[in-house]
């Protein structure tokens, strides 16, 4: 088969009044994915030297919905995005050394970079938020690396295109002053306007399909979404006891929490939990994946537990699963979180004692806090700073 040129692709919907309509709804979704994954990094680095906030307790869950809808949204725009442009991958190279055979590869580059960064993003988001992990590398570092060159590559595109991409935006989607040579000048089928309304109403489908994993009303419909909202007490599981392996440890009644200061140290029982004076408070679990789900949850502040053993105020604590297998064992609480009278070590959810999934006997529930750090069958609190 011969190799095409960017004249053999005859159709008038391959147009760059198409592509700019199709690419600012892009620009503006993956803007709001950048946005908003740069908030989840910070929530999860913890290093940063602006500690993230504990209020509002929904933030988080807001945050990362919109993550996950907006990272959705941009798969059917890419695609039908890259289709528009695609006959330019045939376009005829001016001369290589001279200035507009310069600028060219350069402007090829940087298209090559930002299509490449988009696919990896959406590709490893999906995934991730899919939990199957086909890769060698570790998500988060390499999503967020691979996010900045992908900005980066986008902001100068844009930049490059402007003149072309005001034109478009200014004149009626059907002008044909900015076609491609070889393009027909009327079309049997699809009109472009037809094409933009598909598109939209693919985008709006992907969007409402994901956003049920955080707007429960829209639930039922989310056939996208990834936890359907079961499991125990009416709250999603990602990680179950028993793929933790933490089930036996959990339900030894020799478990003791150990709260730990220096050399300071107290053990308490889940009896003894209960005696200490217990706090209500309505808060979401809001998973990195998207999903996320509102509950009740009663059990000690965790500023009670550390003044037993004389912690200062802002003390980063490291909290401490009973789990024996998997990541997220040990997570840090930092001092604006463990200050907070929110944050508690609860002992139940929704009125019942925690199931074992949910993190039976006691699990750290804190405000605006990604789920993946709410730690479960926590068994050790101790004051690292
Ligand atoms: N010890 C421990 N705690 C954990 C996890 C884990 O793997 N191990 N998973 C976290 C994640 S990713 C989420 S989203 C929440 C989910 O809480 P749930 O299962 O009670 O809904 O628990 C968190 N707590
Ligand atoms: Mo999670």
């Amino acid at each position: 088969m011969p190799i095409p040129r960017e004249s053999s692709f005859t159709s008038r919907l391959r147009t760059p009044a198409v592509s700019a309509r199709i690419g600012r709804w892009l620009g503006i979704a993956f803007t709001i994915a950048f946005l908003t994954g740069l908030v989840s990094h910070w929530a999860q680095a913890q290093t940063w030297w602006i500690p993230y906030p504990t209020a509002p307790s929904w933030g988080y869950r807001l945050t990362q919905g919109l993550h996950l809808v907006s990272g959705t949204a941009c798969v059917p725009l890419l695609l039908v995005k890259l289709w528009t442009v695609f006959p330019k991958l045939f376009q005829a190279m001016p001369k290589p050394f001279s200035r507009e055979g310069v600028l060219t590869v350069l402007e090829r580059g940087s298209i090559a970079v930002l299509v490449a960064a988009a696919i990896f993003q959406l590709a490893s988001g999906l995934s991730n938020s899919a939990q199957w992990y086909p890769w060698g590398f570790s998500f988060r570092p390499t999503h967020y690396a691979v996010a900045w060159l992908a900005i980066g590559a986008l902001a100068l595109h844009v930049a490059v295109k402007l003149p072309v991409i005001r034109q478009a935006l200014g004149s009626d989607v059907e002008d044909d002053a900015l076609n491609r040579p070889g393009t027909q000048a009327t079309s049997a089928g699809l009109t472009r306007r037809g094409l933009l309304r598909t598109t939209w109403v693919a985008t709006g489908v992907a969007v409402l399909a994901t956003a049920g994993a955080t707007v429960t009303p829209l639930r039922r419909i989310s056939l996208l979404a990834v936890r359907n909202g079961k499991g125990p007490q009416g709250l999603p599981v990602n990680r179950s006891a028993e793929a933790a392996g933490a089930t036996d440890a959990a339900q030894d009644p020799a478990f003791r929490l150990t709260i730990a200061h220096g050399d300071r140290t107290v053990e308490l029982s889940r009896d003894d939990l209960a005696a200490l004076p217990q706090q209500t408070r309505t808060l979401p679990i809001a998973c990195v994946e998207g999903w996320s789900a509102s509950a009740t949850w009663t059990g000690v502040p965790v500023r009670d537990l550390l003044d037993l053993v004389d912690a200062p105020a802002s003390s980063d604590i490291s909290v401490q699963s009973l789990q024996t297998r998997g990541a997220f064992a040990r997570t840090t609480l930092q001092g604006s979180f463990s200050d907070d009278p929110d944050t508690l070590l609860a002992l139940q959810v929704d009125g019942e004692d925690l199931d074992l999934d949910h993190g039976f006997p006691c699990r750290l529930i804190a405000p605006n806090r990604p789920g993946v750090l709410q730690t479960k069958w926590v068994h050790r609190l101790e004051v690292i700073a």
